[in-house]
């Protein structure tokens, strides 16, 4: 990561420097004192119309009724909601301290510092993305699209691998149309920034460079950006004067596609105000020009904050658009991208059904107008924060955010392998097995037809070797991997060359990050479908009601959300899981869920006596009311439940999803295991859910070798067998050891002469 001033001294930082926080940091005017951000529960038409006269700020919500809505209220706008009887939980109690906090951090950031330890100014971002260019000008140059309202450049930087762009497909991404969603310009920026220091050095990045432009806008809207750190933080429009004393329209309602439909304001107030019409703004024609005028441009990420989803068209219509499996199999991709990086779970659908509808948008117009595949993010976090993101989640952001956005770009590499079915982990050893996966022409490229190839080797180093793929017809391939001993690990890539001349590899990094399967004999320890009482017990500490208890689970919803599960994990032939209480049909979610606590569910004893290695899998699910957030806890103990190690802390789950977690180094395999799962609502402050189906337990072992019959003596030095191996048959002979029974012949003399010859023979064949 570039230090603020080590590279930008070229730019800047010499002379006279750049100014300093301090000098750029006046408070801005506006003050939020006495004010908060509270989730209120909205579950009726007249709940929303009381909510939404009680605010004039809506900072998120899903769907209308029957779900949570986060709304900035002031002290007296609190109290009223309260008397009018909603029920709501306070995200953010004191709204000017978190301002303020903000705002002490980025004086307190050191100027030489990480520059993603803090947020900054345009004028900061724009002079890192100047650094950025002049420190790599083979891979990058900064451009201006136009200027904003107020004359700000709205600028952005291309980046992509050298001799380019040529005719690469390019990936266009930007920050800020809504001045408020300061993580990101940051996110933005450091995608830009991670793609620099990763070309020539990290090999996914280098292929991505290589076949596909990236093209980054941090500040999509610069003059409300500007005004959100001069006069008021939470500015969220643009800087237009609208008359009568209202200022700012929203651009993300002032494109010209379906503008003036569903979710979209008509009064110049409010902070949805679509604009006197399509394309009034002068920000989104400056875009919309700059995207007509690059039809390379094949994908699209309109990037906000916050509430961790990743959509996709529409948001005009609840109607599907023709890319509908698509999209949505790339959203599954890059929600999945993000988890991996820090765990953070993002929801992922269409625009309309997942937030709301809203016409006017970026991504229907950029889909709708241009079919360029359009994306539209909601980072971090899911409210406790809400826009005042703390500077300490950008890094953690960014780095989540770049792989979703490597992950879309990947799309347009000239060759998509994708697997119809997940590859293993383990196999059988000494047996050769197989591996599939799935080749298709990629974007304005075509598969080079019989380059199918796989590389593969034992161990975790040394050099691959290759075979070809067997087309299995319909754009599926099989490979084989050799036979390898037990405890071995199998390493592997897929690649294919393109007509355009282009290698791909998948992973895309290939030999630096291959797939990797180990040998290895699996047997299942314990298994429980919970459909019968396999002999669970339920211990309770300081708990009021929600025990665990095995049932046909009765769903209850809470602010519009599953709180109970309705069905068990696999609905059909089983019906029952492990829930905390069940619901009654038709009941309240609070009355059957957990208060205080924990309760603990403990398995039955099993087995892994002998195993090197063990998987622990079972379907899980997990509500808790956001706001305050509880978790379950995962447990496995070797000793018969003297100690326990803990294995995962699971939080909302969003469903029913299956979980496998390696058994830690750390615990040895015995025959005394049990896993336990503990629950906790204490203090009892919220509701929360959870149940467990589905319980599987893979032990993984080699089992030892035979030994050697003729190898009596077991020595192990060479000649392995001797002479002594002689001495050693005929002293057990004679001592009539049933060990000497080489022939195992069961009529009596059990010892005779054929156990010699049977001896010698085995003498003869040697040891393996
Ligand atoms: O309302 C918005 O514009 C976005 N949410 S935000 O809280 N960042 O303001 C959602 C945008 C959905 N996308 C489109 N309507 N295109
Ligand atoms: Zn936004």
């Amino acid at each position: 990561m570039m230090r603020r001033c080590a590279l930008l001294g070229l730019v800047l930082c010499a002379g006279s420097a750049m100014p300093s926080h301090a000098q750029v940091l006046a408070p801005p005017v506006v003050r939020y004192d006495g004010q908060s951000v509270v989730r209120v529960d909205v579950r009726t038409v007249k709940e929303l119309q009381t909510t939404l006269a009680l605010t004039d700020d809506v900072w998120s919500h899903r769907v209308g009724i029957g779900g949570p809505v986060d709304i900035r209220v002031t002290r007296a706008q609190r109290e009223a909601l309260a008397a009018a009887g909603l029920r709501f939980d306070v995200l953010i109690d004191d709204l000017q301290s978190r301002v303020d906090a903000e705002r002490e951090q980025i004086r307190n950031a050191a100027a030489d510092g990480p520059w993603f330890d803090t947020y900054h100014t345009l004028a900061e971002i724009r002079a890192y993305i100047d650094g950025l260019a002049a420190a790599n000008p083979a891979l990058a140059t900064v451009g201006v699209a136009g200027l904003s309202l107020q004359n700000r450049d709205i600028f952005h930087i291309r980046i992509t691998g050298p001799g380019g762009p040529g005719n690469r497909p390019a990936v266009f991404f930007h920050g800020c149309q809504h001045a408020r969603e300061w993580i990101t310009p940051a996110a933005t920026t450091f995608a830009a920034d991670r793609l620099l220091a990763g070309y020539g050095t990290d090999p996914r990045i280098t292929t991505l460079m290589n076949n596909v432009e990236f093209v980054i806008m941090p500040v999509f809207n610069p003059d409300g950006y500007e005004w959100s750190w001069t006069n008021e933080r939470l500015w969220r429009k643009n800087r237009r004067d609208n008359g009568g004393g209202c200022t700012g329209v929203d651009n993300n309602r002032n494109w010209g596609f379906q503008w003036g439909g569903e979710g979209a304001s008509t009064d110049p107030c409010s902070e949805t105000y679509r604009g006197p019409s399509g394309f009034s703004e002068v920000e989104n024609q400056v875009v919309r020009d700059f995207v007509i005028a690059n039809p390379r441009f094949a994908g699209y990420i309109d990037i906000h904050s916050y509430s961790q989803l990743i959509m996709s068209p529409w948001a005009y219509t609840s109607a599907l658009p023709p890319n509908h499996a698509v999209f949505q199999q790339l959203n599954a991709a890059m929600a999945q991208a993000v988890f991996n990086t820090h765990g953070k779970v993002y929801t992922f659908g269409p625009i309309y059904t997942t937030i709301y509808p809203a016409s006017g948008g970026g991504v229907d117009w950029v889909y709708g107008a241009r079919d360029i595949l359009a994306f539209t993010f909601e980072l971090r976090d899911t409210g406790q924060f809400g826009f005042l993101l703390p500077a300490d989640q950008i890094v953690p952001t960014g780095q989540e955010t770049f792989n979703a956005i490597l992950t879309l770009a990947e799309h347009f590499l000239p060759i998509r392998f994708s697997l119809p079915m997940p590859l293993p982990t383990y196999v059988a050893p000494q047996v050769a097995s197989t591996v599939q996966v799935r080749i298709d022409n990629g974007y304005s490229a075509s598969v080079a037809s019989g380059t199918e190839r796989l590389f593969f080797r034992q161990g975790t180093s040394g050099g691959f070797a290759q075979t070809s793929l067997t087309p299995l017809g319909g754009g599926l391939y099989e490979g084989t991997l050799p036979a390898t001993a037990c405890g071995n690990v199998l390493q592997f890539y897929f690649q294919a060359d393109s007509n355009t001349g282009a290698t791909i590899a998948f992973p895309v990094a290939g030999a630096a990050s291959p797939f990797q399967a180990t040998a290895i004999t699996s047997t299942v320890a314990f298994q429980d479908d919970m459909e019968t009482n396999l002999g669970w017990t339920v211990a309770n500490t300081a708990l009021t009601g929600g025990a665990w208890i095995r049932a046909d689970p009765v769903g209850t919803t809470n602010a519009g959300a599953q709180a109970n599960p309705e069905n068990d994990y696999t609905p059909a032939p089983g019906v029952n899981c492990y829930v905390t209480a069940n619901g009654t049909v038709g009941g309240a979610a609070g009355a059957a869920d957990v208060d205080g606590g924990p309760t603990v569910l403990t398995s039955p004893q099993f087995s892994l006596a002998g195993a090197s290695s063990a998987t622990i899998q079972f379907a899980r699910w997990l509500y808790s009311a956001n706001g305050s957030p509880d978790s379950m806890t995962a447990q496995v103990s070797n000793n018969d439940g003297a100690t326990w190690t803990t294995l995962a802390t699971i939080t909302n789950t969003g469903g029913w999803g299956v979980m496998s977690l390696p058994l830690p180094g750390s615990v040895t395999p015995t025959s005394l295991m049990r896993i336990r799962f503990s629950v906790a609502d204490n203090p009892n402050d919220s509701v929360t859910e959870a149940a467990i189906d589905d319980v599987v337990i893979s032990a993984f072992a080699c089992p030892a070798a035979p030994p050697c019959y003729a190898n009596c003596d077991g020595s192990t030095a060479a000649p392995v067998l001797n002479v002594n191996d002689f001495t050693c048959f005929l002293n057990l002979f004679a001592a009539g050891a049933s060990s000497a029974n080489c022939d195992g012949s069961t009529t009596p003399p059990v010892l005779n002469v054929n156990d010699f010859t049977c001896f010698l023979n085995a003498f003869a064949a040697g040891c393996p």
